[in-house]
């Protein structure tokens, strides 16, 4: 952060938007609408393949100048340079943020620390591609010389989430002859599961982690190492059933993998920005080069709508300024993120870790406390299964629950009317949540006196429309990179460092002492509170 930027809430446009709030917070979205006939054509931003209408929140015309100005003097402007520019701005890490330049382009440029990293980022590439060539084409054979037919990623967190989401997403695009399966729980049920119908000789896996030492991934990947070998019989085995995904080639050939069959990232590219770089080769095997190669265009086409974009027509600086306003200024305390479309039923919680690991700190750049909310809680389903559970909250509960909708005109399965009728669901959703129903409406149905407060709706209630063509590699590319600049437009203003995780990091040792507690043949003496103590002893004395 430099050193020109006053704390947040002693900037400016903060003040004015403190105040601003108590004005906008007394008005209805009914009303704004009347005022303005064009808004739901005015708050739009058509761009990069997205459209996206931002009309139905509660914003007028000062709000977003004031969010604009907000931007400007927490020097959005500077820190998006410093981001693509490869500067140390995971501060407690001391690591630059470079994914961007997973997706740079051959021959164009990028540095960190005098040096640029694209000749490397697409030597990996051509590695991967080269690779997944063989596996979809027939040619990699494994141990008995059988053809591989199932590939399993092994990953937690950011080495799984991407590659699951994206999968899922993609599918219409995949080699529908291989099989695809993701295991990342400790819990033996994951791997068993997983694994049960397949077979070892005609199984690959992916073991995939940056650091290569997380207890799961670890764990999961001695358990499939055993799995194989105890068909296959020889270890020799592993070197054409086993690729690495990782930062970390020590490590990888501890464990017995060949660095050969390694592809590489960079401690640039944290592990929730990582589903673009060689954490994607499970996405890479299922869709293939041209596929892939889209996806990063993707990407690519939305960091420069980014980059370059003056902020009132960026679609991720307006997102995330949005975002923010309904945080910090109308008391949201999470976002539903809802798509219309059932390829998407893993983006939800993709998007959770992806803004809650990133925006979820209290404390800012220099350590301090912070004095106002940051990230919000993010969840969702794909419509239209949500209307039927959890939407009712979201009309008429107490809370207020700002909504991302994600629809396409096209449907890549277009059967009969379920396309019209799944788009004509989502634009009455958001309809129905900024206007709501009036008590003299409801009557006006014939409804009786007592049944009336039961059936308004209050509206008011914000939401994001993103209308898009059709879901396809560069549009999923497009979105991600949508959600990871808005996280960081996010970030810069609540002057948190969205690039550390250290609250994943405690996790990653705290059951480390409790490991030998639970195994230990002697009793062991415990030093914990009294609750944790008498739940090791319960679990020592009852399991079989
Ligand atoms: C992501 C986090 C975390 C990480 C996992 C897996 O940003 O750091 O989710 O991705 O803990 O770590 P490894 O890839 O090192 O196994």
């Amino acid at each position: 952060m430099s050193n020109s930027v006053a704390p947040l809430s002693e900037r400016a446009s903060w003040k004015a938007l403190q105040l601003h709030a108590e004005s906008v917070k007394a008005r209805h979205l009914r009303q704004l609408f009347a005022e303005d006939p064009q808004r739901g054509e005015r708050l739009v931003i058509d761009s990069a393949g997205i459209y996206f209408d931002y009309s139905k929140n509660r914003v007028t015309d000062e709000t977003l100048s004031l969010l604009f100005r907000l931007a400007e003097e927490s020097d959005l402007r500077g820190r998006i340079d410093a981001m693509f520019g490869g500067e140390r701005i995971n501060i407690t890490e001391n690591r630059a943020v470079l994914h961007t330049a997973l997706r740079a382009p051959k021959g164009s440029h990028v540095y960190f620390d005098g040096e640029d990293v694209v000749p490397a980022v697409h030597e990996v590439l051509d590695k991967m591609y080269a690779f997944a060539e063989r596996i979809r084409g027939g040619d990699w054979k494994g141990h008995t010389g059988a053809t591989i037919k199932n590939i399993v990623n092994i990953g937690i967190g950011g080495s799984d989430l991407g590659p699951v989401m994206a999968y899922e997403a993609l599918k219409d695009s995949s080699l529908r002859e291989l099989t695809f399966r993701f295991v990342s729980n400790i819990d033996g049920t994951d791997f068993a599961e997983a694994t049960k119908d397949l077979s070892p000789e005609e199984t690959l896996f992916v073991i995939s982690s940056k650091t290569f030492t997380t207890l799961e991934t670890m764990t999961n990947a001695r358990t499939a190492r055993a799995w194989s070998l105890a068909a296959l019989k020889d270890d020799a085995a592993v070197a054409k059933h086993f690729v690495a995904v990782s930062t970390n080639a020590a490590e990888v050939s501890k464990f017995g993998i060949d660095t050969a069959n390694m592809f590489e990232f960079w401690d640039w590219v944290g592990g929730r920005y990582s589903m673009d770089s060689a954490i994607g080769i499970s996405t890479l095997l299922a869709i293939g080069t041209e596929n892939f190669k889209a996806l990063l265009s993707g990407f690519h086409e939305m960091d420069e709508h980014f980059r370059t974009t003056p902020f009132e027509q960026n679609i991720p600086v307006l997102l995330g300024l949005l975002t923010l306003w309904n945080t910090n200024f109308l008391d949201a305390h999470s976002i539903a993120v809802l798509p219309y479309d059932q390829y998407l039923k893993r983006f939800p919680a993709y998007l959770q870790q992806l803004t809650m690991e990133s925006n979820g700190k209290h404390v800012t750049v220099t350590g301090k406390h912070v004095n106002y909310e940051t990230g919000p809680i993010y969840w969702g389903e794909p419509g239209t299964n949500g209307q039927h559970s959890f939407y009712q909250l979201i009309h008429q509960g107490t809370r207020l629950v700002p909504c991302d909708f994600i629809a396409f005109i096209d449907s890549l399965n277009p059967l009969g009317s379920h396309h019209d009728y799944l788009t004509a669901n989502v634009f009455a959703q958001s309809e129905a949540l900024a206007f709501g129903k009036t008590a003299d409406e409801v009557k006006a149905e014939g409804t009786v006196d007592w049944l009336v407060p039961h059936r308004v709706f209050e509206g008011n209630r914000p939401s994001n429309t993103f209308l898009i063509q059709g879901l396809t590699p560069s549009v999923l590319g497009k979105l991600v990179a949508m959600y990871e600049h808005a996280v960081f437009v996010q970030g810069i203003i609540w002057e948190i460092d969205s690039f550390d995780q250290w609250g994943v990091e405690l996790g990653k040792v705290l059951s480390q002492r409790i490991i030998p507690e639970l195994q230990s043949p002697e009793e062991p003496v415990l030093k914990h509170d009294s609750s944790t103590n008498a739940l090791i002893r319960r679990y020592r004395s009852l399991k079989k």
